[in-house]
């Protein structure tokens, strides 16, 4: 009987807020507030499910490429729907997590739309030894919280979050995060850089991956210039173009006092990435981001968790720190939220991704090996 009540709430509800400019989640959590067996109502409610489901479309239109009417293809987004859906909600209820997750434009991907936004990221072995970080111990001291964002020793270090769309490119995308202080150093003003030119001309795969070292030797190839995002725009779903549009760039060195270069940062110490990131600036990491694929619970978990990500300190315990290494990032802060220490991440999947693009990840425990391979360019 309860779900029959159940129902004409529901319904009434879903006129009411569907008008307001409230989020899905947002959304959910009101439906479902006056109920603790919330994966019950999910499971025993069909009719519900294809309500949420829609505003829910409605919400995250499709654009026409992409629009399927394949019956089967939809029946199996929606099915992917409800199974996020759950997650979700049974998550959020768990009062021991130290983060929230909530719906987004993910949350109806399949599992071969999640692996095209991850990368092969070439495993790069400490073959190039003479790059390694051999300061083993800054002396600095450091503040206890610190994010590059709200400083003032380099304005404009960290621009606003971008959108890698349906392309493995993160990789490019980290390498221009990671560079934009540099700019903003050298030219004292915002330079969202170009991630679009790395993907076309530095001879890395594409949309299938790349790495830091090779995205970096193409920029000293070139002079030390790579371009402003306005002069060489990204395509519209983020899409490799044909050849190298245009190799020319902003200058990225000052004079021959310093000049451009990189380091690799010794591996699995979090305290001196900690240094380096409050020192040097936002500092470029490999990261496990899970995979759906195959039968690895732990692998799902941190795929799932990962793009559904909201807010707190992220941690999943037992995620893989050598393994699957299939994402890059860029530590732009880090600091301590309720006792846990986390590193401040800038994603390139857009605004509506995480915590305004931003995510806080555990710090202190190489948390899906974010510590296994960092790096940081910059004027030295
Ligand atoms: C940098 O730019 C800011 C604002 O545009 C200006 O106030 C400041 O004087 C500039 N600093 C230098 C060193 O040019
Ligand atoms: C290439 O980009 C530069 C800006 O970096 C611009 O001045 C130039 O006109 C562009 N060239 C072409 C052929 O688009
Ligand atoms: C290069 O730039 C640095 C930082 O602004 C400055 O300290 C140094 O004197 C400059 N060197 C030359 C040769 O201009
Ligand atoms: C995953 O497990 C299921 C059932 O246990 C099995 O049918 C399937 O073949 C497995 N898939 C892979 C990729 O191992
Ligand atoms: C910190 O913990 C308290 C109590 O558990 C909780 O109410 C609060 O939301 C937490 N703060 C953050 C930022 O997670
Ligand atoms: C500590 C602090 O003030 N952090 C802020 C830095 O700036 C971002 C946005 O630019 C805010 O969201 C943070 O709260």
């Amino acid at each position: 009987m309860q779900s029959l009540v159940f129902f004409v709430v529901g319904l009434s509800l879903i006129g009411s807020i569907a008008s307001s400019s409230s989020s899905i989640q947002d959304f959910v959590d009101q439906l479902l507030s006056n109920y603790d067996n919330k994966l019950d109502i999910i499971e025993k409610n069909p009719f519900l499910v294809d309500r949420i489901y829609r505003y829910y479309q409605q919400t995250y239109p499709r654009t026409e490429q992409s629009r399927n009417l394949d019956l089967t293809i939809l029946m199996k987004r929606k099915q992917i729907f409800k199974e996020n859906l759950k997650m979700i909600l049974a998550h959020n209820q768990n009062p021991q997590s130290t983060f929230k997750l909530k719906l987004n434009h993910m949350s109806d991907w399949t599992d071969e739309e999640s692996a095209a936004i991850r990368a092969k990221i070439p495993v790069e072995p400490i073959k190039t030894m003479s790059r390694i970080d051999t300061v083993q111990q800054r002396t600095l001291t450091v503040p206890d919280t610190y994010d590059w964002r709200n400083q003032t020793r380099v304005p404009n270090a960290v621009t606003p979050i971008k959108d890698q769309r349906h392309c493995g490119s993160c990789y490019a995308f980290a390498m221009v995060g990671a560079l934009e202080k540099t700019y903003a150093q050298i030219y004292n003003t915002s330079g969202p850089l170009s991630p679009q030119q790395l993907i076309d001309c530095s001879y890395e795969s594409g949309c299938e991956g790349g790495s830091f070292v090779g995205t970096f030797r193409y920029i000293k190839d070139n002079g030390d210039r790579l371009n402003l995002e306005k002069d060489y725009p990204s395509t519209p779903n983020g899409a490799k173009q044909d050849k190298c549009q245009n190799s020319s760039g902003q200058l990225l060195n000052y004079n021959q006092t310093f000049a451009l270069q990189y380091r690799q940062l010794p591996t699995n110490n979090e305290a001196y990435m900690k240094q380096t990131v409050y020192q040097q600036g936002p500092i470029y990491v490999y990261y496990n981001a899970g995979k759906r694929e195959g039968n690895n619970t732990i692998l799902r978990e941190a795929s799932t968790k990962f793009d559904h990500y909201a807010t707190g300190v992220y941690d999943v315990p037992g995620c893989p720190t050598h393994e699957n290494m299939n994402h890059a990032m860029v530590i732009i802060g880090y600091g301590t939220e309720n006792g846990t220490d986390y590193w401040l991440v800038k994603n390139s999947w857009g605004a509506a991704w995480g915590d305004n693009g931003y995510i806080k990840i555990k710090r202190n425990s190489n948390m899906c090996g974010i510590a296994t391979w960092p790096y940081y360019a910059g004027l030295f």
